[in-house]
């Protein structure tokens, strides 16, 4: 009977030990809220937030996805879209009339010419880097393209609210708008639902201008009224 118990007890020491390591890996990937509190001028709307965690201790995973902008009624829908490196984005015009799609912004400026409705063009960005994008034919077409060195990205809502999905660990978190300088705050991940800090972002410095088209001048005065 002894020897039997011996026999027994390493395997169960075994089991408890698999049970250790396993859980962590399983169970402890929790979530990350917080909110980000944006300064305006009076009467002004914050512009939509992106947030990113990088990792502090390790490199950040690659795992690049997929995300689409579509263009319609003359908008570019979202108007604001994050992704990590390596991603593609899919540009189709689900409107009635041709459009363009370029930026101008780096570190990968692109054109992807003028098409017509119920067409498509998709492009990769393989480095990180913020873009703004335009129509070339309607100047009130606004686009921007956030492509972040993580996977770890969503944009805030309209709340300023956020979840990310986080493994346990030590993250660098940034909020940016296309209006205010970015803000980085130092989060741990930890198991469970996290909260972080209050990200503030200041937008009252930001002013409205007139961006160019592709070619670095001006729209014509009629671009507008189209
Ligand atoms: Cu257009």
């Amino acid at each position: 009977m002894l020897q039997g118990r011996r026999h027994i007890q390493p395997l169960q020491q075994q089991l408890l030990v698999v049970v250790l390591v396993l859980v962590p890996v399983t169970v402890l990937a929790g979530p990350v809220s917080g909110t980000v509190r944006t300064i305006t001028r009076a009467g002004m709307t914050p512009a939509a937030t992106v947030l990113y965690a990088e990792p502090i201790a390790t490199a950040a995973p690659r795992r690049p996805g997929q995300v689409t902008i579509t263009q319609r009624n003359k908008t570019f829908l979202p108007a604001v879209v994050a992704a990590p490196s390596g991603s593609r984005v899919d540009f189709p015009n689900q409107d009635t009339i041709f459009h363009n799609v370029f930026s101008l912004s780096g570190p990968e400026p692109f054109d992807l010419g003028l098409y017509r409705a119920g067409d498509s063009r998709a492009r990769t960005f393989t480095q990180p880097g913020t873009y703004r994008v335009f129509c070339n034919i309607h100047p009130q077409m606004t686009a921007l393209l956030v492509i972040v060195p993580t996977p770890h990205v969503t944009v805030a809502g309209k709340d300023g609210r956020f979840t990310l999905d986080l493994p346990p660990g030590s993250y660098r978190l940034t909020a940016m708008s296309e209006r205010a300088a970015p803000v980085s705050v130092e989060i741990v991940s930890t198991a469970g639902a996290s909260v972080s800090p209050e990200l503030v972002l200041d937008e009252s410095e930001w002013v409205a201008t007139q961006h160019k088209n592709k070619f670095g001048q001006d729209y014509p005065a009629a671009a507008y009224k189209r």
